[in-house]
């Protein structure tokens, strides 16, 4: 008896491992605060990003993405963890989970997850923001070379006194094989020509374009006559007080008056799209090491930035507003012998842990907010009842469905968009008295605010 019970134990093993064994790898591609400045987006005419569009085009390019946190520790606490911002309290950048031994005890990180199953996970380069509880997450660790190189990197040295000390854009010398994303892409490449003894979970993330904007002088230089975003000389005229506030609170970043004033815009424009450039060179050599290697039949890829980046539009710099340039970003989804296309769904990033364990058939976690992507993935033109909502700090959201943006501030300021009309967000139909027909989208739009209200952690 004892040695057949032996024997079903071993078999059911057996059958666990195979299973385990037949399931697909996961890439998971984070760029940090890259907009929708990418060529199948369409954001500017000038970016060059041939890599991420190859990308789009063997996968489902989400075209109408947005992230639930406006800045990077709310946004990939929020990812990482498959909740929003209003659930998790973590509103900001200055306070990370690795401050939380309750919360983490409590909360299954996606990475933890694939590691609960049987997965290999490693990383490199920025995934977490802070990221020290990577050890917590990850089996192997490989660089995170910082944002970037101290002692090479060459200030410009004009930047007004007070400015978060990674403000600062223009061309760098120094050898490119040192530059803080060459060196992660070529840790990951050195990995993906490697065997492995299980399937593997293995996120990593860029750098850039994240402040400081600094290229090697041969991607900057082969942009020119660069394009300035479009921007409205009295677009602030018809947005709430809150919006004035939450966007411009003290966040240490330029103003647009100043870019202005001191006849910086182009060059900061300029050296973004060169960073944007330079991070799809490097994921062009991550994405040759895949298809190259052993798991290019077998690997899901998935690429997303953590938020998107005002370069002057609507009069201001960086991220931290609920506005569609903060929001929107790129998202593209691979699944070996997948659907290729593209859908203009509204879809959030909080997706991304349930479309995985959902792709790769692993246990459901109770606590998760969002919903799998996998019927847009099965067919991107599918029925899609869900809105994308963004948080900035406690109780003000954005609202996005394939044509409105509604914005809610916890004061009780209000913004409405119409995309149909009027994509770069001038005009606020909710400004005084909304007509009948706006009145019942914001009506509509209203019951999808979240009725967590979490408190702010580290207060
Ligand atoms: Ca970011
Ligand atoms: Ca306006």
């Amino acid at each position: 008896m004892k040695t057949i019970l032996s024997l079903i134990a071993l078999l059911i093993l057996v059958g666990e491992c195979a299973t385990a064994a037949d399931r697909p790898n996961v890439l998971l591609i984070a760029v940090d605060d890259l907009n929708d400045w990418v060529g199948c987006l369409g954001g500017h005419l000038q970016t060059r990003t041939p890599n991420i569009d190859q990308l789009a085009a063997r996968s489902v390019l989400f075209s109408n993405a947005h992230c639930q946190g406006t800045m990077c520790n709310p946004s990939r606490i929020s990812l990482l963890w498959g909740q929003r911002p209003s659930s998790t309290g973590f509103y900001d950048n200055h306070y990370h989970v690795s401050k939380e031994p309750e919360f983490l005890k409590a909360h299954v990180s996606l990475p933890a997850h694939f590691a609960a199953s049987g997965y290999k996970t490693l990383t490199a380069g920025k995934v977490f923001h802070g990221g020290a509880t990577l050890r917590k997450h990850f089996h192997v660790v490989g660089p995170r070379p910082g944002q970037w190189l101290k002692g090479r990197d060459k200030k410009t040295h004009d930047k007004p006194k007070g400015w978060h000390g990674t403000w600062d854009f223009g061309p760098q010398d120094y050898d490119e094989s040192k530059f803080t994303d060459h060196v992660v892409a070529t840790w990951v490449t050195e990995q993906l020509g490697n065997k492995h003894d299980k399937p593997f979970f293995f996120a990593f993330g860029f750098y850039r374009p994240h402040v400081p904007f600094f290229p090697p002088r041969r991607v900057y230089d082969s942009f020119r006559n660069v394009q300035l975003p479009r921007v409205d000389e009295n677009d602030w005229n018809d947005i709430p007080d809150a919006a004035r506030k939450v966007s411009m609170s003290n966040r240490k970043i330029p103003t647009h008056d100043w870019m202005r004033e001191n006849g910086r815009w182009e060059q900061a424009v300029h050296a973004y799209l060169a960073c944007v450039r330079w991070t799809d060179e490097q994921l062009g050599r991550v994405l040759d090491a895949l298809d190259n290697g052993p798991h290019a039949e077998n690997t899901i890829v998935v690429l997303f930035s953590d938020h998107g980046y005002h370069l002057g539009e609507k009069h201001r710099w960086s991220k931290f507003s609920l506005w569609e340039r903060t929001t929107h970003v790129p998202l593209i989804i691979s699944v070996p012998d997948g659907v290729k296309g593209r859908t203009g769904k509204p879809v959030e990033l909080l997706s991304i842990y349930p479309t995985l364990i959902d792709l790769c058939g692993l246990p459901a976690n109770p606590r998760l907010e969002g919903v799998s992507l996998r019927p847009l993935l099965e067919d991107p033109k599918a029925d899609w009842e869900h809105v994308a909502i963004s948080t900035l700090g406690q109780n003000n959201h954005a609202v996005r469905d394939e044509r409105w943006r509604y914005i809610r501030y916890a004061d009780g300021g209000k913004e409405l968009y119409d995309h149909h009309t009027d994509p770069n967000e001038w005009n606020n139909l909710a400004s005084e008295s909304p007509t009948p027909s706006h009145a019942k989208v914001i009506a509509r739009l209203k019951n999808y605010l979240p009725r967590n209200n979490a408190p702010q952690r580290g207060q």
